[in-house]
C-alpha cells in the first residue's frame, strides 16, 4: 500500500532530495512459527481479532534501533484529532515510527508500553492505519523545510490563520462566460490582499462557521464583516 504513495509528487521528490525518508516494516516477518501468525482471539470472547504483542513489541523494538530519536504513534479511532497544528509538531520531532493495526486493534500492552502517543484522521473507522500513516506522512512532510518553496509555503495555508484559502484564479480571463474579478488583473497589490482577505472571510464564514466562531479577529477583518453586516440590513431594508 506505502510504496506507490511514494512514488509521486512532493512526496517522491521529498524522498528524492534526501528530505525525508520513509521505510515499512511487515510486522508478519517478527511473527513465530511457519503460519506467521500476528492475530488471536480476544479474551473474554468476542468477534474480531485482536493483534498479537509480540511480532508487534519485535516489530516496534527493531524501528526503534533503526531510529531512536523517534516518536513512537499509533494510529487509532481513539486517537487524538489529527490537524494542521499536529503536522506542524509532527514536522518537529526527530523521526516518527508509525503503528499501522489491523482486525479491532492491537492488544492493550503494546498501546501502554510502547507508544509514545495515539492519533485519529477522524471519526470513521478503516481497515488498516496504514492509510492514516500516509495522510500524516504527507501533511508533516510540508512542514519540513524547503520542501515547498518560499512563495508557497505551508505558513500561508488554509488554518494557518484561521481563516479558509481565497478564491483562485488563472487563465483564460473569461471561462464559459465567466470572468475573473477584475481587481486581481489590476496589479494593485494592496487592493488584491484586501480582495482575498475578503475572500478569505467570505468562505470561511459560508463554508465552515465553526472555525470563523473560534479566530480572534484583528481590525480590517472586523471591518469587512461589519461592512458585510451594513449591506446586508440595507438589502432587507429596501
Ligand atoms: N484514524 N483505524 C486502526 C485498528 C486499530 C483499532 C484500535 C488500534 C486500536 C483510524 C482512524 C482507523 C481502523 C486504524 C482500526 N488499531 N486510524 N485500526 N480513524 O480507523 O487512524
Amino acid at each position: 500500500m506505502i510504496q506507490p504513495f511514494l512514488e509521486h509528487g512532493i512526496i517522491r521528490q521529498a524522498i528524492k532530495r534526501n528530505q525525508i525518508s520513509v521505510s515499512t516494516i511487515d510486522v508478519r516477518s517478527f511473527a513465530k512459527g511457519k503460519q506467521k501468525v500476528t492475530d488471536d482471539k480476544p479474551y473474554g470472547g468476542g468477534s474480531g481479532m485482536v493483534m498479537k504483542p509480540e511480532p508487534l513489541a519485535g516489530a516496534i523494538t527493531s524501528a526503534k534501533i533503526k531510529t531512536p530519536e523517534s516518536k513512537t504513534i499509533l494510529l487509532s479511532p481513539q486517537g487524538k484529532p489529527f490537524n494542521q497544528k499536529l503536522a506542524r509538531k509532527l514536522a518537529d520531532t526527530g523521526g516518527l515510527i508509525f503503528i499501522c493495526g489491523r482486525y479491532e486493534g492491537v492488544d492493550e500492552r503494546i498501546s501502554s508500553s510502547l507508544i509514545d502517543d495515539e492519533i485519529s484522521i477522524g471519526d470513521y473507522v478503516m481497515t488498516g492505519g496504514e492509510l492514516a500513516a500516509m495522510i500524516i506522512i504527507d501533511a508533516v512532510t510540508r512542514f519540513i523545510p524547503g520542501i515547498l518553496g518560499g512563495e508557497n509555503s505551508a505558513e500561508k495555508d488554509s488554518f494557518e490563520n484561521g481563516l479558509l484559502e481565497h478564491a483562485h484564479f488563472t487563465r483564460p480571463r473569461v471561462f464559459e462566460g465567466d470572468e475573473v474579478p477584475e481587481v486581481l488583473l489590476s496589479g494593485n497589490h494592496g487592493e488584491i490582499e484586501n480582495w482575498r482577505l475578503e475572500s478569505s472571510l467570505m468562505r470561511t464564514l459560508m463554508k465552515r462557521p465553526d472555525l470563523l466562531k473560534k479566530k480572534p479577529l484583528n481590525l480590517s477583518e472586523i471591518e469587512i464583516l461589519k461592512k458585510w453586516g451594513r449591506n446586508i440590513e440595507e438589502i432587507l431594508r429596501t
